[in-house]
């Protein structure tokens, strides 16, 4: 489990000496521009190109670089951890401004944040959290509450169910294992579960890596084990989408003979939506790219004590009666 919490009190202390430390190595401007007019220069590692999600993540940094004027180096670690220890460690070797990562799964991150710690180099996470005992590894996290989206998703289904009594037979598409938003978004679900619901029983559960490919092939061997499931979780739109073509296959109606609800609100997924194949949708913001850009601005001019250790994105949810009309206002 992550508590982010805990590590509040430690972490506005530790987290100040580390950056004071880096501010005085090199002290810039807090527009986009370092000490002598230099860009700031910022080496961030992508979790992959997984997903609708992360696509529109990836274009957000992109172009918000471009905007704030900061040079961004950037890489694609297709969702494995090496890849991404190996990216932070060149950005390392090339002496970037500051370094940035979404990290794939939370654990085994110490070695190498205190590689970028020695080297005096501030890490901001991105979207997803890690685990650590050292919270001034990082300076803070941008990104989603993914255990309220668990929850969010919990209410979203009491909605969709609304009338219905007994027994609820529930399969979840779980995100990478280990990931921080599928680890939150299942605990999240659950703790509902548990509180308000003793009828609602997940029979199966299983990650579908959060692509589409993975969702369409967990799901037929769900439904080949459990022709009698009424919900799927999936905690991302494209499991969900992968998912729809199995449970067609199977001769079964998405969003009527099986309810669906997932994450993140990506085009496709109100699509689906919009033709009453996913009932409801718990937004996951993925366009953090602006926010982003502001904190290494902050953190560059020596001023991440003054940030809070979680900025957290805002977020909606939908049901598919809104879907047609959202759409063409959808961002991503
Ligand atoms: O929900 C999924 C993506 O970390 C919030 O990663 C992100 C998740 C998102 O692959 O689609």
């Amino acid at each position: 489990m992550i508590d982010r919490r805990a590590f509040l009190a430690a972490a506005a202390a530790a987290t100040a000496g580390t950056l004071a430390g880096c501010a005085k190595k090199s002290p810039a401007k807090s527009d986009g521009s370092g000490s002598a007019g230099k860009p700031i220069t910022l080496g961030f590692s992508q979790v992959g190109s997984e997903s609708g999600w992360r696509a529109a993540n990836t274009q957000s940094v992109k172009d918000s670089a471009k905007a704030a004027g900061i040079n961004l180096k950037f890489s694609d670690a297709q969702q494995k951890q090496e890849n991404q220890i190996s990216a932070i460690r060149s950005y390392i070797a090339q002496k970037v401004d500051v370094i940035s990562f979404s990290p794939v799964v939370v654990t085994g991150w110490d070695t190498v944040l205190k590689e970028a710690k020695a080297a005096g180099i501030p890490v901001i996470l991105t979207d997803r959290s890690v685990e650590t005992s050292d919270p001034s590894l990082y300076v803070t996290l941008v990104g989603s509450d993914f255990e309220s989206e668990g929850e969010r998703a919990a209410h979203l289904l009491e909605k969709v169910l609304a009338g219905h009594t007994g027994t609820v037979k529930i399969a979840q598409l779980e995100g990478t294992t280990g990931a921080a938003p599928a680890i939150e978004r299942a605990k999240g679900f659950a703790k509902i579960m548990k509180a308000s619901h003793p009828d609602w029983k997940i029979i199966a559960s299983q990650s579908g890596d959060f692509t589409r490919a993975g969702g369409k092939q967990v799901m037929a061997a769900f439904l080949q084990a459990h022709p009698d499931i009424e919900v799927l979780f999936a905690h991302n739109d494209d499991m969900a989408i992968g998912a729809i073509q199995s449970i067609q296959a199977a001769g079964k109606a998405p969003g009527k003979d099986i309810k669906i609800i997932s994450c993140d609100g990506v085009h496709d997924g109100f699509v689906a939506m919009s033709k009453g194949q996913i009932n409801a949708i718990v937004e996951c913001n993925p366009l953090l790219g602006p926010q982003l850009m502001d904190t290494v601005k902050t953190v560059h001019a020596g001023k991440g004590s003054t940030l809070p250790r979680w900025i957290k994105t805002q977020e909606s949810d939908y049901t598919a009666d809104q879907a047609a009309a959202a759409l063409p206002s959808r961002k991503y």
